[in-house]
This record gives structure tokens, C-alpha cells and sequence, in this order.
């Protein structure tokens, strides 16, 4: 992204209260035997959310223009939806909390949770070489099952270079079937980015490895693994891999793709295959369903202590200490003091938050039906701090957004802030 959409993303990351301007917290505990960050041991009292400040979390998204926005908590006063804006702009039907949407990369998580409940039933180890299993996969033998889902294994991200350019990118993988072999290849065609284990840095295709895995070591299709280990098991009853389906059945939201020219009218991207993603991105759900996933998960009800604990270390993702990433989980630390562990999702018209509190007892799902546009999922990303913090974002004006725009970054942001990638939580 330019430079100009770096620093008003920076400044509305500060103004929904999700950017690294909030580190007001207390420090990590220990967890015992466990290395250092791993978890909290014990969680500060929660605030009550602030329904007003979520609502304007979503009023900001479709002010940066999305066309609709919703978010779905769940908490010990029960469940609060709200919604801001159209799911479908053909039709004018509103934004619906019940609706399905595609979920992005919160499929990592329950790629994670399918490959650990392997590793629980001793079929695979996570610090065994990629290549044991999959032989000659991989160009370095060092390369680690579980410095895939640390997104440490060095295997560059092919999705850069496929969607360098935002529409055509889409438009040629819109309908097209790939081989998890054929996105390997294409991985392996760029530079390696670190060495096995050395760095973390964000990639699609170590979750298509994580795919081929779970493949091999089953002998099924991964659509039946997740379905009889995560999907039937919790009754998840609006949860589906299509793929390589391009449909989206039943109540579904419509997703815009904001093409990289201005003005340029959006592109409905509802129907496509998500080939391209696949086990790192391709499945479908609803924020009912990914509260009761993300809950189960945290609670202790998908995976045994041991494979939990693994997937809950974790190591910062960027410079401000409030970010993290165990193994296919993220960790936020908000300003309140507070962890919410989950994942994000970006696929093409669909931003996706779905987080929980380490107990699993507040769960917040939120998404907006657009992407390629930084601001409005950063501004999404303010219903974080409204449902666990019970923090306002400030109001995004057509004028605040002018100012923002206007104003010099060192009043804004640091360079670090503004230097953030756009899909602010990679
Ligand atoms: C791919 C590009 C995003 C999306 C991605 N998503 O890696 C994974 C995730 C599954 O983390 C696309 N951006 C957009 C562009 C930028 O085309 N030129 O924003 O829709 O969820």
C-alpha cells in the first residue's frame, strides 16, 4: 500500500483501539515448564462490553466502505448481534448475524486442530521433518511440522505475487482447481524468506503443507476430517469445505472486492473456488458458529492439554509486544489487560475476526463484506476493544477521515505503525 494509505490505516488502527498505540497492559505471566510469553495465568476482571462502541466499530467500517458490517458476542449476559449495512447490494437485505460468510484463514485454526488431534493420536510429530511424511516435498529436510504452523518455515507466500494486482489476480483464480501440489510449486518458484525455524513470517503455504498432511497421514479428503472432528462434533451446523464447490448455500453475505484503482465500482466475489487457499482458507461459517469453535477450542474441548499448550505458545508477530502467533492461533493483548486468542480471515470480499478469552466464555465474531481496503478492516478490528475492553473507538467522520488523510505521519503514526502491511494482523 502507498504511503498515504499506510498512515490513515495507522491512524485508524490508534483510533479503534487495535493498533500497537494500545500497550497499556500487564506484562505475560509464566506459564510453569513453559518458555517465556506463553500464556497469562491469571486473566484481570473483564469489562462489560460496550454495545454502543461496537456498533460504532461498525458504523466505521462501512465508513471506510464496506458495504455492510456485523458482529456477533457471546459472553455471560448472553449473545449480542449487531449490524450495520447490506449483505447483498442487488437486493438491499441487511447484514445478518445468521448469514454464512467465507472465513478466510480462521481456517488455519481448524487445520491446526485437526493436525494436533493427530499428533494427540501419535500419526504425526511436530518436530519431525515435513519430508518424513511427505518425501521430497520440500528442498530442506530441516523444515519442521511445526515450524509450519508457526508460519517459520522460510516457504514464501505465492498469494503476494498472484494478487499483486488485486481484480485480474482474482478474476484468473476465480474458477480454477489447483493441486496442493501445484501452489507448493509455486512457493518453491520464489526465494525462501528465512531460514527453518529462524523468523516468523506469514504464509499461505504452509498451510497448504498442513493440508497435504493431514491427507497423507488420514488416507481421506480433508473436507471428511474436519467435518467428523470439528464440525459434527460441536454440531456446527452453518460450517463447510466446499471446495473446490464455488457456491455459498443458505443465508449467505455477498463479498465486494475493492478493486486497487479508485472509483473503480466493487466486484461481487461471492462465487469462487478459494483453490488458491484451500486448507490455508477456504472454508465458510457463520459468527455462531465460530464463537462456539473458537470457545470449545480454548475450553479444552477439541484437543487434550498437552496439544492445547503447544498451540497457546507463542512469539510476538511484529515489534509492539501485543501481537502473537502460537500455532495456527493468534493472540491479541488489548488495553484493557486482556488476551483474546483467535484468527483473522482475508479473502477476497470478506474480512473476518473470530476471537475468544483464554476461558472460552466471551467470544466475539465480526466480519464486513469487503477487502482490499486496509481501513475498514482495521476499523473491524475496533469491535475487539468495544466487546472485551469496553472501549470507544472514535468516530470516523467524512471530515475525520479528511484530516487523517491530510495530516503529517509523524503526528499520526511511528514509521513502524505506518509500515504496517495492510491485512493489518499478518
Ligand atoms: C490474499 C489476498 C489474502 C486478498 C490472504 N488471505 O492471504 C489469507 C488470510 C487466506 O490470511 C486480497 N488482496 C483481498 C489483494 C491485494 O488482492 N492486492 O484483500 O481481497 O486470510
Amino acid at each position: 500500500m502507498n504511503r498515504r494509505m499506510a498512515v490513515s490505516a495507522a491512524l485508524l488502527a490508534v483510533i479503534a483501539g487495535v493498533g500497537p498505540a494500545t500497550t497499556a497492559h500487564a506484562s505475560p505471566g509464566l506459564r510453569a515448564g513453559g518458555p517465556p510469553g506463553v500464556a497469562r495465568t491469571s486473566a484481570p476482571a473483564l469489562p462489560a462490553p460496550d454495545l454502543e462502541a461496537l456498533v460504532q466499530a461498525l458504523t466505521n467500517t462501512t465508513a471506510a466502505g464496506a458495504p455492510g458490517a456485523m458482529a456477533r458476542f457471546t459472553g455471560p449476559d448472553g449473545v449480542q448481534g449487531k449490524t450495520v449495512g447490506v449483505r447483498d447490494k442487488t437486493t438491499g437485505a441487511a447484514m445478518d448475524t445468521k448469514a454464512r460468510f467465507r472465513i478466510g484463514s480462521v481456517t488455519k485454526t481448524f487445520s491446526t486442530v485437526v493436525l494436533l488431534q493427530l499428533v494427540a493420536e501419535k500419526k504425526i510429530e511436530l518436530d519431525t521433518s515435513v519430508n518424513h511424511y511427505l518425501p521430497g516435498l520440500l528442498p530442506d529436510d530441516r523444515i519442521t511440522v511445526r515450524h509450519l504452523l508457526t508460519h517459520r518455515s522460510g516457504l514464501a507466500d505465492y498469494t503476494d505475487a498472484m494478487f499483486a494486482d488485486t481484480v485480474p489476480g482474482f478474476e484468473a483464480v476465480r474458477n480454477k482447481v489447483f493441486g496442493y501440489e501445484e501452489l507448493v510449486k509455486l512457493s518453491l518458484g520464489e526465494p525462501r524468506t528465512t531460514e527453518p525455524g529462524v523468523s516468523y513470517k506469514y504464509s499461505n503455504a504452509n498451510f497448504v503443507v498442513v493440508g497435504m498432511l493431514i491427507e497423507k497421514v488420514t488416507g481421506h479428503p480433508i473436507a471428511k476430517e474436519y467435518d467428523r472432528r470439528i464440525i459434527k462434533r460441536l454440531g456446527l451446523r452453518n460450517t463447510s469445505y466446499v471446495h473446490p464447490g464455488r457456491e455459498i448455500k443458505g443465508l449467505h453475505v455477498h463479498g465486494y472486492l475493492t478493486p486497487d484503482e479508485a472509483g473503480a465500482p466493487l466486484v461481487d466475489s461471492t462465487e469462487q473456488t478459494v483453490s488458491w487457499a484451500q486448507s490455508a482458507g477456504a472454508m465458510i461459517s457463520n459468527p455462531a458458529d465460530l464463537s462456539t469453535f473458537m470457545s470449545a477450542l480454548l475450553s479444552g474441548r477439541l484437543l487434550p492439554t498437552a496439544q492445547l499448550d503447544a498451540m497457546l505458545t507463542m512469539t510476538p508477530t511484529d515489534t509492539t509486544n501485543t501481537r502473537f502467533y502460537g500455532l495456527g492461533l493468534r493472540r491479541y493483548d488489548l488495553s484493557c489487560g486482556t488476551s483474546v486468542y483467535g484468527h483473522t480471515g482475508t479473502v477476497q470480499g470478506f474480512y473476518t475476526y473470530a476471537f475468544t478469552t483464554r476461558d472460552g466464555k466471551r467470544s466475539l465474531t465480526a466480519m464486513a463484506n469487503t477487502s482490499n481496503r486496509g481501513q475498514a478492516n482495521t476499523a473491524l478490528g475496533g469491535t475487539l476493544e468495544a466487546a472485551f475492553c469496553g472501549k470507544k473507538p472514535a468516530v470516523a467522520t467524512a471530515r475525520g477521515f479528511s484530516s487523517v488523510l491530510n495530516a503529517p505521519s509523524s503526528a499520526v503514526a511511528t514509521p513502524a505503525e505506518a509500515d504496517l502491511p495492510e491485512h493489518n494482523a499478518r
